[in-house]
């Protein structure tokens, strides 16, 4: 599941999302998106400073990464030791152990950031607040992994309306048009 070493060349850590931008090479999803957001956005996507606005922007900006991400990689991790090369008597050791991972502690703390969510989402259109902020595009994707292998579905109507209202957005259809389409691991 690892990115090609092509990548290393760009960043040391050889892992995507990366950009150029002149001499500047810049890796870590938020830390992009703000620099993209500050550089080219011309006062768009960021609320003002000192705002409640701006309190959850940046929220939900370190949130994604730092609270949401860390349980879908572990499903994702966890998910692939069934089917991971090792000799036949380890298997069943080996399967007793995701499966408490999975129920124990990884499966929960997922259902506990969903319903997290979803609640934050009862109070305002996009996470920030009524406006549409960076924020949303980089809670976009633990919402995409979620809904590709953490079990979000119709049963929280809040966060599969904001990941329809996100893949609706012409920049969210430009951004595949540029890049093709792509799927989420599972
Ligand atoms: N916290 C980093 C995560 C970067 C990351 O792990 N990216 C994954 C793809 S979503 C990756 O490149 N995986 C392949 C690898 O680690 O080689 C960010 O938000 O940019």
């Amino acid at each position: 599941m690892l990115a090609p070493a092509s990548l290393r060349a760009v960043h040391p850590l050889g892992k995507s999302p990366v950009v150029t931008d002149g001499d500047l090479k810049l890796a870590e999803s938020g830390a992009i998106i703000e620099y993209l957001a500050g550089r080219y956005g011309d006062g768009r996507l960021v609320p003002a400073p000192d705002t409640p606005a701006r309190r959850r922007y940046t929220y939900w900006m370190h949130y994604a990464e730092g609270s949401a991400m860390p349980p879908l990689l572990l499903k994702l991790v966890f998910g692939r030791v069934e089917s991971a090369p090792m000799p036949f008597f380890v298997k069943p050791i080996a399967r007793a152990i995701v499966s408490r991972a999975m129920t124990s502690f990884i499966d929960p703390q997922i259902k506990l950031h969903l319903d997290f969510m979803e609640g934050e989402l009862g109070r305002s259109a996009w996470f920030a607040g009524d406006d549409f902020t960076a924020a949303d595009i980089q809670m976009s994707f633990p919402l995409e992994a979620a809904a590709s292998r953490g079990g979000l579905d119709a049963s929280r109507p809040k966060l599969t309306a904001f990941l329809d209202r996100i893949h609706a957005r012409p920049a969210y259809k430009k951004a595949l048009e540029r890049g093709g389409p792509y799927e989420l691991l599972r």
